[in-house]
């Protein structure tokens, strides 16, 4: 398969100056008419005219009113056209009805709707469909459908028509169309600028009682762009469609969102407190990137984090001002070090702006977004708030209604703060996780901070160069004072000191303050100083970070030593979950365990060799001596965190359950279940319902329960992903690869649904003993069903193989039997270029 390059990149010769479309729906034979201006672009030089079309019949095409026969090439055609402007019509015929890639015109639950990020509006007509080729469209959709939307303001509708005109000039991939049977959720929102908006949640009959918390949601990111960003909506009107059948999470075209009904539908029976949480950081993602995605947006695909790292980082803020802070970034990084560290110390390495790609679906990645969002953290660490915001309103200024680059994204940032970002650029170029080595000094009332950092090899980048790296520090005296408050060093060198002078005994440093910099540090610490942190530290995050280097330590020493759990961990533990001064929620993610992956990836880090029975072993002891430990207090704990009356989404009552849910985890493994079964019986909120599920699952029980959770919820989409993924996630090591299969030959097992798909499969990749089962029975099963799926949906299943990214990790025999399913996946005649790429970058 072909290589796009960066280094290649080179403008169309044409612009577009308008873009006209009728739609004549119908599910086997669509029509799709076009009526395309173009002119020469200055800018260009090349004047090939190709358009991008893929699985087209084309039924005519003209320049200027004259027929015309294009020439097909790979992936388009190509025609001779005019010197100056001209006018190009084509009609086209596709087949929604059989799209099951879910790219580009498809149908879903009998509606029709579209996604086309990244390269999908070349499956509805032939158009130069490359994001830096931006126009007006005005769109005709004729159907019988009662419900037809496109991007931006509606110009009219009658009987079976309707049209819609976007006057912000787009690229083609925020281009959206929906036809359905659809009922609204309605509000309105008046902007800073005085514009009334007509606000929409698009659903099925029967889920319009699930949108209220989205809308809200809504008209909360809203508030909030303007409050802290100064950016209002610009269109009349903003519409929100909820679509069962759909490969990411949600997509932002313009003036009309599209989304996986799992990130915006929400009631308090069917949604879990993290479902609301995710779907109002969803819902404002989406929203954010009105700004930065669509009104400024990316040059060409290798600058795709300049929108999505960005915009992340915008959510993550907005979430943090919602709910709070410390636990957002607790939150943040668990998510960072589980999936992005992950796939920077693998095979699928690549920077958070690629240079080049295959099958640029495969790029959506962790470092694209969750990386690109800790580049746009430190920048503003770097310049401080106050030169950020300068920054910002500078970029929105001079590239609005552009498609810009990471080179223009730094400049504005130099203009503003005069200083030079070619060193800082290399975070951009250069993938890997940097180790932060740390040593340290106390002499003469000084103390001496020395940093090494270095970054290992990655695939096609042997050598690296040292970062600039903000490392934010305070040191702490033996009572827990603060003797120096939070202090930015800025490290551009792979070796740099930094000195406290004036202090009168050795302070107790606490390094990397709210996790300033996506690196991993390397520090030897006792175990008493982890527990000192643990309780005094005063930066959240290390307070947390202290308390689970300690768990790590701990058990790493029982995985490889077998020592058994350190009475010391268990006493610091005690104390955090005893500690009412603490955010309800903080103490949970303190109780909660480090997760098996994160052991193995730091057993693999320290150059040992992870044996995932073992560390589940570890683990399981682990929680029942944290059981034994916490025994007198857990069901105090447990009575306390009771939150009376109805329920509410609210961050401080999701604290409480978030907390009460995990003091039942523990508690199960002392009394048999018998808490989780009343707590089953009693809910009457899924976050109740589900978390006392897992607890029974996890100890092998609940099959009663099981059982009857399928009774109540077997029409609810969405409930049943709960199901079947709970059931494989907490299934035992040898249980794991037969729960999955078993949930395969469920009736309910629509495997083309890519949340059905993912909730079985993602749910046996994260069972990390399950899916490494020596017996190599999840290998087998998990490449049985990619090739079964590749065909249908390349996108889900290339995402999907991610699961095999650490294969590297583990022992000849696991490599052994990974490297054959591997291969027999690479084998099936036929197989799509997506998986091809993932498959071939993971097995080099
Ligand atoms: N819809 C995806 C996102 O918002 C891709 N743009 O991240
Ligand atoms: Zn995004």
């Amino acid at each position: 398969p072909q290589k796009i390059y960066l280094s290649d990149y080179t403008p169309f010769g044409y612009r577009v100056e308008e873009v006209h479309l009728t739609f004549r729906l119908a599910p086997e034979a669509t029509r799709v008419l076009s009526r395309i201006r173009f002119a020469p672009n200055p800018e260009a030089t090349d004047r090939r005219f190709f358009l991008h079309g893929e699985q087209l019949k084309l039924l005519s095409a003209r320049i200027d009113g004259a027929p015309i026969t294009p020439r097909f090439v790979d992936g388009g055609l190509e025609a001779d056209v005019p010197d100056g402007p001209f006018l190009w019509e084509a009609e086209v015929e596709i087949a929604p009805a059989k799209n099951t890639a879910l790219e580009g015109l498809y149908m879903s639950g009998g509606m029709y709707c579209t996604q086309c990020e990244a390269e999908g509006f070349r499956k509805i007509t032939y158009y130069p469909d490359r994001p830096d080729v931006m126009a007006t469209f005005t769109v005709r959709i004729e159907s019988d459908m009662p419900v037809l939307l496109s991007n931006g303001n509606p110009l009219g509708k009658g009987a079976g028509w309707a049209e819609w005109h976007d006057p912000w000039p787009k690229p083609s991939y925020l281009f959206a169309l929906v036809a359905g049977d659809l009922v609204n959720h309605a509000d309105r929102f008046t902007t800073m600028e005085g514009r009334d908006v007509e606000l929409n949640i698009w659903v099925r009959p029967g889920d319009e009682g699930k949108c209220a918390f989205g809308m809200d949601a809504l008209k909360r990111s809203m508030k909030w762009d303007e409050e802290v960003y100064g950016r209002a909506y610009d269109l009349d009107i903003f519409n929100i469609v909820a679509v069962d059948d759909f490969n990411m999470g949600a997509m932002e075209n313009k003036g009309l969102n599209i989304f996986n009904s799992s990130c915006v539908l929400a009631s308090p029976e069917t949604s879990t407190d993290a479902n609301f949480e995710r779907i109002e950081a969803i819902i404002a993602h989406e929203y954010f990137h009105n700004w930065t995605g669509n009104r400024i947006t990316c040059r060409d695909w290798f600058q795709l984090c300049l929108k999505e790292g960005l915009t992340v980082f915008r959510d993550q803020q907005f979430t943090g001002d919602q709910r709070s802070h410390a636990v957002k970034r607790i939150d943040d990084v668990l998510t960072l070090r589980g999936r992005q560290f992950r796939e920077d110390n693998g095979p699928l390495a690549h920077p958070v702006r690629p240079e080049s790609f295959v099958e640029i679906n495969n790029f959506y990645t962790a470092t694209v977004y969750e990386k690109g969002a800790e580049l746009i953290g430190m920048l503003k660490t770097l310049v401080g708030d106050a030169a950020y915001k300068e920054a910002l309103d500078l970029y929105f200024r001079r590239h609005d209604g552009q498609a810009a680059t990471i080179e223009d994204w730094l400049k504005v940032f130099e203009d503003v703060t005069g200083r030079d970002l070619s060193q800082f650029k290399l975070w951009y170029s250069q993938a890997g996780t940097p180790r932060l080595k740390v040593e340290e000094a106390f002499e003469n009332g000084t103390y001496t901070l020395t940093f090494t950092q270095s970054t290992p090899p990655t695939p096609g980048q042997p050598v690296k160069d040292p970062k600039v790296i903000p490392i934010l520090v305070g040191l702490l005296d033996d009572t827990g004072a603060e003797i120096q408050p939070t202090t930015l060093l800025e490290m551009t060198q792979e070796r740099q000191s930094f000195c406290f002078e004036g202090l009168s005994a050795r302070p107790i440093p606490s390094i990397l303050r709210n996790f300033s910099a996506p690196v991993i540090l390397q520090r030897e610490s006792s175990n008493a100083e982890r527990a000192f942190l643990l309780a005094h530290d005063t930066d959240p995050f290390n307070k947390w970070e202290a308390g689970r280097a300690l768990a790590k330590d701990v058990l790493t020493r029982m995985i490889c030593d077998g020592a058994p759990a350190d009475p010391a961990y268990l006493d610091a533990l005690q104390r955090v979950a005893r500690d009412d001064s603490l955010d309800p929620a903080f103490r949970a993610l303190a109780l909660r365990q480090p997760s098996e992956e994160d052991i193995a990836q730091t057993l693999f880090d320290a150059g040992r060799t992870p044996d995932p029975a073992r560390i589940h072993d570890a683990a399981e002891t682990l929680a029942q001596a944290r059981a034994e430990a916490l025994q007198d207090l857990l069901p105090r704990l447990y009575a306390e965190m009771h939150v009376p009356g109805p329920y509410s989404p609210d961050a401080k009552a999701a604290g409480k359950r978030a907390l009460q849910n995990t003091v039942l985890g523990l508690l199960s493994r002392l009394d048999s279940g018998e808490a989780a079964r009343r707590q089953y019986a009693a809910a009457d909120n899924m976050t109740m319902q589900l978390g006392a599920l897992a607890s029974l699952l996890t100890i092998e029980r609940g099959r009663a329960e099981t059982a009857a959770f399928y009774d109540q919820w077997k029409a609810d989409r969405l409930v049943m992903d709960k199901w079947f993924g709970l059931q494989v996630a907490c299934a035992a090591p040898e249980a794991a690869a037969e729960t999955a299969r078993a949930l395969t030959e469920h009736a309910d097992f629509d495997w083309k649904n890519p949340n059905r798909f993912r909730a079985v499969f993602g749910s046996l990749a994260t069972n990390p003993a399950g899916f490494h089962h020596e017996s190599g029975a999840g290998y087998a099963l998990l490449a049985d069903w990619l090739i079964r799926l590749d065909p249908v949906n390349p996108q889900t299943t290339a995402r999907m193989c991610s699961a095999f990214e650490t294969w590297r990790r583990y022992d000849a025999d696991r490599q052994g039997l990974i490297r054959a399913q591997l291969e027999r996946i690479l084998n099936q005649p036929g197989l799509s270029r997506d998986t091809t790429e993932m498959i071939t970058r993971i097995l080099e």
